[in-house]
């Protein structure tokens, strides 16, 4: 598929994929959920990447769904457009590999949601995150209400949908909503030392280890040590298990080449 709205940059494994439709923001319309949907697909057959970090061209991260596109809709097009944003944001959510958010600037609305379903989020000073839904009449529609109550906690969620007003990143990290932030410049640089730091270990534990770790908000405990069990059981199935072993003994450093 040739994209218009991603541009894509791999190096040594990392995928820096950006979404750029900077006249609206990098707002999300049809065709950019269509875009970040096969994208996915194609990260996904890509064993050369090991690690995704996604980010927005210019002011913004992503300022939202496309509102001038939902404008007009009636209820049945309003479902069917969140059902696409949800089921890409759960494939986002579920690929196998680490995606890293660097939120460059505006998340709000639909880019809350995006950045909510990386693995893991850090936001640069020019950050402003919220969810202003319901300033429009609508609540939020492609995940919001269900990881942000996740992520955040009850009060902190509905305080921030309810009210609509965003928050800095300074803000979102004091809530845990980011881990990191960093001046505009420094973005990148740091989403790539995390990006670099999961990409010295097994790829194949790494991926184990996240599917595991997901099941953490879907399952009761004694499911998710179940799932926990059989991904560490599979860990057992890889060279990458006899390697990080054999290398630990031997006194030296592992060499994972097998992704
Ligand atoms: N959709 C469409 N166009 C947008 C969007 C958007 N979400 N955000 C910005 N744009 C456009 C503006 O209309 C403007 O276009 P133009 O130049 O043609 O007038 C251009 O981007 C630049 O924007 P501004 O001039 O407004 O730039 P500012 O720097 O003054 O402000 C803001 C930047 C603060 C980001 C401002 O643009 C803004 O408030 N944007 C809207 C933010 C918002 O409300 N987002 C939530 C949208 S709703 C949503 O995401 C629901 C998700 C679930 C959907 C479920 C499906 C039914």
């Amino acid at each position: 598929m040739d994209y218009k709205y991603l541009k894509f940059d791999l190096n040594d494994g990392i995928l820096v994929l950006t979404i750029d439709r900077q006249k609206a923001m990098n707002a999300l319309n049809s065709e950019v959920i269509e875009e970040l949907n096969s994208a996915l697909d194609d990260i996904e057959k890509n064993y050369e990447i090991e690690v995704v970090i996604l980010t927005g061209a210019g002011k913004a991260f992503v300022a939202g769904a496309d509102i001038s596109e939902m404008a007009q809709m009636q209820v049945f097009e309003a479902q069917a457009f969140a059902k696409h944003g949800m089921d890409t944001f759960l494939k986002l959510e579920k690929l196998p590999r680490p995606v890293i958010a660097a939120v460059n600037g505006f998340a709000l609305g639909g880019g809350c949601e995006l950045m909510m379903s990386c693995d893991i989020r850090i936001a640069s000073t020019k950050a402003k995150i919220g969810q202003p839904e319901v300033s429009l009449g609508i609540t939020p529609g492609f995940g919001g209400t269900q990881r942000l109550a996740r992520i955040v906690g009850l009060s902190k969620a509905k305080e921030m949908i309810f009210t609509g007003d965003a928050i800095s990143a300074d803000e979102a990290k004091e809530i845990g909503l980011v881990s990191y932030v960093t001046e505009p410049e420094a973005l990148l640089d740091k989403a790539v030392e995390i990006a670099k730091a999961i990409t010295k270990n097994s790829q194949v534990a790494v991926r184990n280890a996240k599917e595991a770790i997901n099941a953490a908000t879907e399952v009761d405990i004694l499911t998710g040590m179940g799932i926990e069990r059989a991904h560490f059981g599979l860990c057992f199935a890889d060279e990458a298990q006899y390697e990080g072993m054999s290398a630990f003994l031997d006194k030296r450093r592992p060499e994972f080449n097998i992704k």
